[in-house]
C-alpha cells in the first residue's frame, strides 16, 4: 500500500517582498495516515520587474492599497477555491495537485486564479511533502541522483529595469568557474564583489545597490562594465577568463521598440540598433571579454533573429532564453524546433506550477539545452530555487549579488546542501556551458 499524506489545510496570507511590494505566502498542512502526524510548511512567491509578455498572469488587486499591487484576491482564491479543491488529496501527488489547480483555473495563462496563487500552493505542497517524509527538499524533488551544486551567476552590476543608472543592459554577472567546489565559488564571488565596490568608490562612482544586490554605477555601456569587472577580478587575485568568466542578461525586450523594429539605448544618447547590429555588438563583446553566456539578447517574439543569433554565436557562447521561453514547455519546444537559443532560464513563477517547471527542465535537457535556475528581481527569504537547482542537477543558478538577504538566502542554502552531500557533491561548472 502506498503512503498517503492527506492535505488537511491550505492557508495563504499577504507578505512583503524585497521591493516592499505585497506577495503571497502559502502554508500547507498534511496528515500522515498511518501515524496521524501533521506537518506544515510554507512557501512564498517571487515577482519580476522586466517580465516577459508570455508569462503566466500574476494577479493583483488593482485597487488603492499598495498602489494597485495588493494580493487580497489571490489570498482569497487560495483560502477558498483552491483549498476546497485540494483538501483530502495526497500531498505526495504533486503532478495531480498541480493539474487540478490548472483545471480549476481553466485558462491558458492562469489568469483566473492567478499564477501567484497556484504557484504558492504548488511549492508549499512540495515542501510539506518533503518535510513529512523527513527528506531534504532537493532529494524529494530530484531523487537519488540529485547531487550537483550549481555554479553561481552573480549579478554584481545592475542596470536596465533594475536600477536608475544609464546602463541599458540589465545584468552583468561573474561566474567563478575555476573554483574547486561551490563554497569556494561563493567566496571568490564575494571577494570580487568587495573589490568591485572599492574601485567604484575610488573612482567616485555610486556603490548603492540595485534590486538584485549588484552595484548600479553611472557607467555608460557594457564594455566599461566588463573593464571594471576585470579589474576587480584581478585585484582579488584571480585570472580573468580562467578562474572567472562573465555572463550578461541584455533583457533586450525592454529596449525593443516594436513599431520601429529597433532596440533603443537611452543610456547611449538614444542610439538605435537593429537585430543584426545587436548580434554584431554581442560578437564584439565576446571577442573582447570572456563572456560565456548571454541571456535575452533579442526581443522575445523575434524567432527569426534568434535563429540568426544562434547560428552565428551559438557555438561560442550560451544563449539563454528567459522572456523568449518564459519556462513554458510549448515555447521551449518551438525554440528547439527552430534552433533558437541553446539554454533555458527557469523561473517557477513564469509558468506557475512545479510540475510544469520540471517538464520545462526535462524538455530542455533532452534537447541538449542547458538550464539555469533563476530568482526574480522581487524576492523573499524563500530559498526553494536552491533545492530545485540541485534536485535537477541544473548546473547553473542565477540569484543576484552576494548581498541583500533575499539573495544570500539562496546562496547560503546551497552551502548547507553541499555540506550535507559531502563527498557525493558534484561541482563541475565547465561541463555546463562550454559547448
Ligand atoms: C531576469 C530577472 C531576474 P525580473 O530578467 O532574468 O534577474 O529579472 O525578475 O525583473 O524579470
Ligand atoms: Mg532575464
Amino acid at each position: 500500500m502506498s503512503l498517503v499524506i492527506k492535505i488537511v489545510d491550505v492557508h495563504a496570507r499577504g507578505i512583503l517582498d524585497s521591493r516592499g511590494n505585497p506577495t503571497v505566502e502559502v502554508e500547507v498542512t498534511a496528515q500522515t495516515e498511518t501515524t496521524g502526524r501533521k506537518t506544515t510548511a510554507r512557501e512564498s512567491v517571487p515577482s519580476g520587474a522586466s517580465t516577459g509578455k508570455f508569462e503566466a498572469i500574476e494577479l493583483r488587486d488593482g485597487d488603492r492599497e499598495y498602489f494597485g499591487l495588493g494580493v487580497q484576491k489571490v489570498v482569497d482564491h487560495v483560502n477558498t477555491k483552491i483549498r476546497e479543491a485540494l483538501l483530502g488529496m495526497n500531498v505526495l501527488e504533486q503532478a495531480l495537485i498541480d493539474r487540478r489547480m490548472v483545471e480549476l483555473d481553466g485558462t491558458d495563462n492562469k489568469g483566473s486564479l492567478g499564477a501567484n496563487a497556484i504557484l504558492g500552493v504548488s511549492l508549499a505542497c512540495a515542501r510539506t511533502a518533503a518535510r513529512a517524509l523527513e527528506m531534504p527538499l532537493y532529494r524529494y524533488i530530484g531523487g537519488a541522483n540529485a547531487k550537483e551544486l550549481p555554479v553561481p551567476m552573480m549579478n554584481v552590476i545592475n542596470g536596465g529595469a533594475h536600477a536608475k543608472n544609464p546602463l541599458d543592459f540589465q545584468e552583468f554577472m561573474i561566474m567563478p568557474v575555476g573554483a574547486k567546489n561551490y563554497r569556494d565559488a561563493l567566496r571568490m564571488g564575494a571577494e570580487i564583489y568587495h573589490f568591485l565596490r572599492q574601485i567604484l568608490h575610488e573612482d567616485g562612482l555610486a556603490t548603492a545597490v540595485g534590486d538584485e544586490g549588484g552595484f548600479a554605477p553611472d557607467l555608460n555601456d557594457a564594455k566599461e562594465v566588463f573593464r571594471y569587472l576585470g579589474r576587480a577580478v584581478e585585484l582579488a587575485g584571480y585570472q580573468v577568463g580562467a578562474d572567472v568568466v562573465y555572463a550578461m542578461d541584455a533583457a533586450a525586450s525592454e529596449l525593443y521598440d516594436e513599431s520601429a523594429g529597433v532596440y533603443i539605448f537611452p543610456g547611449e544618447d538614444g542610439m538605435e540598433r537593429d537585430s543584426d547590429e545587436m548580434i554584431a555588438l554581442y560578437e564584439e563583446l565576446i571577442d573582447e571579454f570572456p563572456i560565456v553566456s548571454i541571456e535575452d539578447g533579442l526581443f522575445e517574439d523575434d524567432w527569426e533573429s534568434w535563429q540568426k543569433l544562434t547560428a552565428r554565436l551559438g557555438e561560442r557562447v550560451q544563449l539563454v532564453g528567459d522572456d523568449l521561453f518564459v519556462t513554458n514547455p510549448k515555447r521551449i519546444k518551438c525554440g528547439i524546433n527552430l534552433d533558437a537559443a541553446n539554454a533555458v532560464l527557469i523561473k517557477v513563477n513564469q509558468i506557475g506550477t512545479l510540475t510544469e517547471a520540471l517538464d520545462a527542465i526535462e524538455m530542455a535537457k533532452n534537447a541538449g539545452y542547458h538550464t539555469v535556475i533563476s530568482h526574480r528581481s522581487g524576492e523573499t527569504e524563500d530559498a526553494f530555487i536552491s533545492d530545485l537547482a540541485v534536485a535537477v542537477n541544473a548546473g547553473q543558478i542565477k540569484t543576484g549579488a552576494p548581498c541583500r538577504a533575499e539573495r544570500t538566502a539562496k546562496y547560503n542554502q546551497l552551502l548547507r546542501i553541499e555540506e550535507e552531500l559531502g563527498d557525493t557533491a558534484k561541482f563541475s561548472p565547465l561541463e555546463n556551458f562550454c559547448r
